[in-house]
């Protein structure tokens, strides 16, 4: 069965929003394999964003993601992959529908509260960074 990697961000901890994000994936069918809360170490935060390390914005990235707790998750189901990435919304959130992840919480490109895996192969090398 298909699984994803799922972060809630420092600014989405930092606004209480994992349980409303876990329950969002629930509700949804999807089934939780493993999560933690934790703070994430440059280095991993560097390996995890390798395929930006040489845009503009990389460092504030790596700052941002490495400012505050997330809580990592690994979600199971059909097609949980390419779902996931439909009910977080667009990047940027100015395009992100109401009812979508960043729709409803987010506000800032840079900070924009949930991250999920963009293909499997992108969720089997972050899932295997991770846990
Ligand atoms: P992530 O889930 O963080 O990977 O975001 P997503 O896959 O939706 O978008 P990508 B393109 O991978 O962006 C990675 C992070 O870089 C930030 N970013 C992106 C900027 O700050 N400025 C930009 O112009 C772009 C294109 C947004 C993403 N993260 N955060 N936090
Ligand atoms: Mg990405």
């Amino acid at each position: 069965m298909e699984q994803t990697f799922v972060m809630v961000k420092p600014d989405g901890v930092r606004k209480q929003l994992i349980g409303d994000i876990v329950s969002r994936f629930e509700r949804r069918g999807y089934t939780l394999r493993d999560a933690k809360v934790m703070t994430i170490p440059r280095d991993l935060a560097e390996e995890h964003y390798g395929e930006h390390r040489d845009k503009p914005f990389f460092g504030d990235l790596v700052q941002f993601i490495t400012s505050g707790q997330v809580f990592a998750m690994v979600w199971e189901g059909e097609n949980v992959v390419e779902n996931a990435r439909t009910m977080m919304g667009p990047t940027n959130p100015k395009e992100a529908a109401p009812g979508s992840i960043r729709g409803d919480y987010a506000t800032d490109v840079g900070e924009n509260i949930i991250h999920g895996s963009d293909s499997p192969e992108s969720a089997e090398r972050e899932i295997a960074l991770f846990f």
